[in-house]
């Protein structure tokens, strides 16, 4: 009887193995079918075959026939990584370098924050700081030190969002809220410390509002606190003034309506002429040539008693205006929402800073 045919010896495979590193793509795939294919690849029937034979043998072969099958996959995927490295070289030299680059989406600054930094930098030049407050405040800050009297409608629930804890009812004027506008950080910082005083407020207030085309339940606020000796109307008309000539452009004209706040007395609200008809009058400014643009007045002589500045020695003006209503003036935005869906083809309208 003939010796049983032996497989051709592994060495056949491992010259093989050895001579991926050298083909080209067509050959290598051929031999990739060739070596691993599901149905013809010699390794693939040889490590078949091990079905046939003893435990004993079937363990001596299947290690090293199943090691050979591992090298020849992972000399297979480097050669095709060298191979498709090699063709992007070969492409890459028809590159045209002189090309532009693809311009990399950039972010600009939203409209609000545009105009909350300008009017920040205009106070900063007329030596004013900015201070900040908490969003969540004591019913005293917020209203009591104010000069609003007790039962003043704007500290209705129906106005005034307050976060009353379930079971204790808090001391008087210690109920805490969502304060309703920057004022309560001007009362911490007359308490903290002794006058002079030029600072800015901004900040985020809230009102118990529903979202419609001109409220919106969270908005911006920036007021500013200037105390000093001295301090006349004369100066708060010339500040503020001054600030619409810098924020609105040289030549802005600007007017004074007598008004009433708690919080101040004299009280007013500051127009401007109107940016879009200059004053001629217009649907913007429905037809009266003028924008409505801040309150003000003099610190009311009760709120600087309640923040321990004397008001024979101390006297100041305040002002606090909506930066939201600013940025939806300045860019003719019919509704506030649009400053806050976060909607790309409305932000994107508007130039990055200094672009
Ligand atoms: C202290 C004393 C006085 C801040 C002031 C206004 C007038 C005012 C509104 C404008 C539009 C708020 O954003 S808005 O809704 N504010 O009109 N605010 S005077 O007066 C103060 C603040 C703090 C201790």
């Amino acid at each position: 009887m003939s010796a049983p045919i032996e497989d051709p010896p592994l060495t056949n495979l491992r010259d093989r193995l050895a001579a991926i590193a050298t083909l080209d793509a067509a050959a290598l795939e051929a031999e990739d079918i060739a070596i691993l294919g599901r149905k013809q690849g010699e390794l693939t029937g040889r490590l078949k075959s091990l079905a046939a034979l003893s435990i004993e043998e079937k363990r001596a072969q299947g290690a090293e026939l199943n090691a050979l099958k591992v090298q020849f996959e992972a000399a297979i995927g480097v050669r095709r990584v060298e191979l498709a490295d090699a063709a992007r070289q070969r492409e890459g030299a028809g590159v045209d370098l002189t090309m532009p680059g693809r311009e990399a989406w950039r972010g600009t600054m939203h409209p609000v924050t545009v105009v909350i930094d300008e009017i920040v930098e205009i106070f900063g030049a007329l030596g004013f700081s900015v201070a900040l407050g908490p969003e969540v405040e004591s019913e005293e800050n917020n209203f009591g030190a104010l000069n609003f009297a007790p039962d003043h409608p704007a500290m209705d629930m129906h106005d005034t969002l307050y976060l009353d804890p379930q079971g204790a009812v808090p001391a008087e004027g210690q109920r805490l809220l969502l304060r309703t506008h920057t004022s309560p950080v001007q009362v911490r910082v007359m308490r903290e410390g002794p006058p002079p005083y030029r600072v800015v407020i901004p900040g985020t207030v809230y009102r118990n509002d529903a979202f419609d085309p001109s409220h919106a339940p969270a908005f911006a606020q920036i007021e500013g606190l200037a105390v000093d000796e001295g301090i006349t109307f004369v100066d708060l008309k010339a500040t503020l003034a001054h600030f619409a000539e810098r924020f609105f452009g040289r030549g802005t004209t600007v007017r004074f309506r007598p008004s009433f706040f708690p919080f101040t007395e004299p009280s007013a609200e500051m127009d401007v002429a109107c940016q879009l008809c200059a004053g001629q009058g217009c649907a913007a400014c429905k037809g009266t040539g003028w924008m409505e643009i801040l309150g003000c007045g003099m610190v009311h002589e009760n709120v600087l008693r309640n923040c321990a500045v004397d008001p024979e020695r101390w006297t100041g003006f305040a002002f606090g205006m909506g930066p939201q209503r600013i940025a939806m003036l300045r860019h003719g935005v019919p509704d506030i929402r649009h400053l806050y869906a976060g909607d790309m083809r409305f932000l994107q309208q508007f130039p990055s800073v200094g672009s």
